[in-house]
């Protein structure tokens, strides 16, 4: 086969960035899956280049880069740039490569404006893609492998494209890594809930961290595994059998009844600082997070109980909570989460708006019958701008309302300070007052979502269902933050069909049947 000139784009943040926490933090959240590629196409003997979009790089610079073909990775927030950039190399001749969670979840939104879109891939679904690249103006052309990949390039192969992400920030220089695809539960709003749990050679895993013992003095991984607590024992020795004690720190993201004090223990003498674990809504019974049948404040005690054990082994927790949720009434829930901020003082609490992210899941179906999906740019679905789905039991503004008091309420001057205290100074300290200073911007925004409801005349009817003419505001804002690569955007990309899955969901399947389907154990892994 030819030899080709590819370029690998990570869409790591949506837009140009300037703030001192996206210097910090939009490094870190570097993919693996386009570190793979990149190994991979290497490996089929083509050159290539990779670059990780943090929002600082020069776009010019980026745009003239002569290539044959564009591989790009994006998240839903991503989209549009995504589409920009595919536009601007496309009008040069390059064919354009699609894959990542917006072309799992919005594939038919995509191939309007990618010659090619993958759902699962493999080095075999490059290796055709590569082989094949047709022009394909109109419409791309759907490609998936039959499952997730059985193996994955290692940290050596993928070391020079971490490292030149990890050179884009000067602290923390997390390391991807992954020891796992899909998971055995089956929540009914998660992209994984379909995907059967496999882990990954364990011999590979080992040999990452081998290598990594030779690049760094006390590197930090964070394990990009959906659910990382699945194979608890497994994984724990593969680290005892080969990181020396503290050599290596971990963070990972598993569900709270997975992290028992006996694990506890384990995790912390194997290096463990940084933990995500997701705490379902305040009343919904059921054995979730192993609060049995508490509800509401009880609920609130027994898993504050559970977080503060954590923290007492691990010094960075962040709590993912979904606001916004069928099961929330009132105030009430907004109430209980304030009491769980004040109980758990060191816990960094990341609230996500519910959002039904196309095709990831079961759940997205349901409400997109019951025509709850609102055609919301893909732009602010990030979980953190905007709910797509229009809630069961509150107003918009209410809602609005709750979330922008809940953020200035968990990030204040004062429990801001509380949580640098409780976080005892150090680097996780710093990163939580760092983050906490921008989510409480977040509660000015969403105040300000709630004035224009009652200041724009469009806003309401949109948000209601009513009409599908954007409001103003969402356009400007887009306009503001993408600078040129608003200009560069197809005809039609800040649309979409948000009921695309309703009408046909048997389309663009990643997926088999499962062999099994246990009942769901957590809300957010
Ligand atoms: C680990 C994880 C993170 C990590 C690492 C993120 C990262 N950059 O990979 C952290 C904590 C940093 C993170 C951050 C965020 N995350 Co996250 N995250 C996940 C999680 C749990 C696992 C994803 C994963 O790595 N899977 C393993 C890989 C191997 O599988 P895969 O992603 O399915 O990839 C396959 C294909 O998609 C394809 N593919 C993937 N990438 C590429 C790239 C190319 C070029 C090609 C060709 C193919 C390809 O090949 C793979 C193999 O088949 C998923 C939920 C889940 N359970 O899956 C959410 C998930 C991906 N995250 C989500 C969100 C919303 C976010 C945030 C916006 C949250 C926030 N508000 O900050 C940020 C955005 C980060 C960014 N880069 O823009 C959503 C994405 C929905 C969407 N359509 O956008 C998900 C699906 C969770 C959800 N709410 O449903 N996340
Ligand atoms: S939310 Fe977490 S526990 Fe539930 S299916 Fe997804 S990864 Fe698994």
């Amino acid at each position: 086969m030819n030899r080709k000139r590819v370029l690998v784009l990570d869409l790591a943040t949506r837009a140009p960035a300037k703030s001192f926490y996206a210097r910090v933090m939009n490094p870190n959240f570097a993919s693996i899956m386009p570190q793979a590629v990149a190994a991979w196409c290497e490996e089929l003997g083509h050159d290539v280049t990779y670059v990780c979009y943090t929002g600082f790089e020069d776009l010019d610079a980026l745009l003239a880069h002569e290539t044959d073909v564009l591989f790009v990775q994006a998240f839903t927030r991503s989209a549009l740039s995504a589409y920009a950039f595919s536009n601007l190399f496309r009008q040069r001749g390059v064919i354009t490569v699609l894959g990542g969670p917006h072309a799992r979840c919005y594939p038919e939104d995509a191939l309007k404006h990618f010659d090619y879109v993958l759902g699962f891939a493999d080095k075999d679904t490059i290796d055709d893609v590569l082989r094949e690249l047709e022009p394909r103006p109109t419409f791309g052309r759907w490609v998936s492998a039959a499952q997730q990949p059985t193996s994955l390039p290692g940290v050596a192969a993928r070391w020079k494209f971490i490292a030149s992400t990890n050179a884009k920030e000067p602290f923390l220089k997390i390391v991807p890594m992954i020891g796992s695809t899909g998971c055995p539960y089956t929540c009914s709003f998660c992209i994984d809930a379909a995907v059967e749990y496999r882990p990954l050679p364990y011999d590979q895993l080992r040999e990452d961290l081998r290598f990594l013992l030779t690049k760094r003095r006390r590197p930090i991984v964070g394990w990009h595994d959906p659910n990382f607590g699945v194979r608890f024992d497994d994984y724990m020795d593969v680290i005892e059998d080969t990181v020396p004690r503290g050599r290596i720190r971990f963070g990972a993201e598993s569900s709270l009844s997975l992290l028992s004090e006996e694990r506890l223990k384990r995790l912390r003498a194997n290096g463990f600082i940084g933990m995500l674990p997701g705490i379902e809504s305040w009343f919904e019974h059921g054995a979730k997070s192993k609060t049995g049948r508490a509800d509401g404040m009880d609920k609130v005690r027994q898993i504050s109980e559970h977080v503060n054990m954590v923290l007492r082994h691990i010094p960075y927790v962040q709590a993912n909570f979904v606001v916004g949720l069928d099961g929330d009434r009132g105030s009430e829930s907004f109430e209980l989460t304030k009491r769980f901020v004040d109980l758990c003082p060191g816990a960094f609490p990341a609230f996500n708006l519910f959002t039904a992210y196309g095709r990831a899941a079961a759940l997205n179906l349901e409400l997109q019958r019951n025509d709850r999906v609102l055609p919301i740019p893909f732009f602010f679905l990030d979980s953190n701008h905007a709910s797509n789905v229009r809630p069961l039991n509150h107003e918009w503004q209410d809602l609005y309302r709750l979330t922008a008091d809940l953020l200035r309420y968990s990030f204040s001057g004062k429990r801001v300070w509380r949580r640098f205290a409780a976080n005892r100074f150090g680097m996780v300290a710093r990163v939580n007052y760092v983050r906490g200073r921008a989510a409480y911007k977040r509660g000015g925004y969403h105040s300000h979502i709630n004035a224009l409801l009652e200041s724009d005349p469009h806003m309401r009817p949109f948000l209601e269902g009513r009409s599908n003419q954007l409001p103003g505001f969402y356009v400007q804002y887009m306009r503001a933050k993408m600078g040129p690569l608003w200009d560069a955007l197809p005809p039609g990309a800040i649309s979409h069909d948000h009921i695309a899955f309703r009408k046909d969901p048997d389309a663009y399947r990643t997926v088999g049947p499962r062999r099994r389907a246990p009942r769901q154990r957590a809300l957010v892994a």
